[in-house]
């Protein structure tokens, strides 16, 4: 197999969700590749030679090749391993209005519980009602523009937007339990929750989320009520 895919290494963080998403990309495509985990506070002369502009995780590379830049790398599996199970659909418009989703969920839902976590008392407050509201048109336009391949149900093969709502979405218990508050309600985001509990669910999905518990205690420590 490797002689087919060549070699494939993934610089990454075990708690960032922009890594989880290629590692469960790669996994889903059935392609083996090397994990080598970063230290961000002490970056490897590799990341800062492969991801010169950003010096950021993930960097894929691809026989000894660079592709920084999460979304980039997601497309460039999708287009190099095409003959295996397939991450975007096949018509073009299909695949526009899945990119166009995908990229919403990125710059608006990921930004906005950023934002949250950095917050505090009643600020944080309102911005967990402004991202119920930001959900709330995600999953209105996804209903609206992808009808038959929403929402994802058991036994499904998992899409390009699954994967990026669900591996960053997927923790949000340990947000709550790091936040000691609800960060997605489910009164008012109940589809968005079912969705993200189903995808919770997939296999693959599962064994590559990062461990629960070391999570809460991550993000207890950097975001916690007593910090
Ligand atoms: N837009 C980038 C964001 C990547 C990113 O923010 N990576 C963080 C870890 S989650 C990082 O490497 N931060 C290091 C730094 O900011 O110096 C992507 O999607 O790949």
């Amino acid at each position: 197999m490797e002689e087919e895919v060549g070699q494939v290494v993934l610089l990454g963080l075990w708690g960032s969700s922009r890594c989880t998403r290629v590692a469960l990309a790669l996994k889903l495509k059935g392609i083996p590749y090397k994990y080598v985990e970063e230290d961000l506070t002490n970056k490897s002369e590799l990341l800062l030679k492969s991801n010169p502009v950003h010096q950021k995780v993930p960097v894929l590379l691809h026989n000894g090749k660079a592709i920084a830049e999460s979304l980039v790398i997601l497309e460039y599996i999708e287009e190099t391993w095409n003959h295996t199970s397939k991450l975007l659909p096949h018509d073009p418009y299909q695949r526009a209005k899945v990119r166009f989703w995908v990229n919403y969920f990125d710059q608006k839902i990921a930004s906005a519980s950023y934002t949250i976590f950095l917050s505090k008392g009643e600020e944080r407050e309102k911005e967990i009602e402004k991202m119920s509201e930001i959900i709330r048109v995600f999953i209105e336009g996804v209903k609206r523009d992808l009808g038959d391949n929403f929402p994802y149900s058991k036994g499904k093969s998992l899409g390009l937007l699954d994967i990026v709502v669900g591996t960053q979405a997927c923790n949000y218990k340990a947000a709550h339990e790091a936040l000691k508050m609800e960060v997605i309600h489910s009164h008012m985001n109940s589809e968005f929750l079912s969705w993200v509990d189903a995808l919770k669910e997939h296999p693959t999905m599962k064994e590559t989320l990062p461990p629960h518990d070391k999570l809460v205690a991550n993000l207890t420590e950097k975001f916690g009520p007593l910090n």
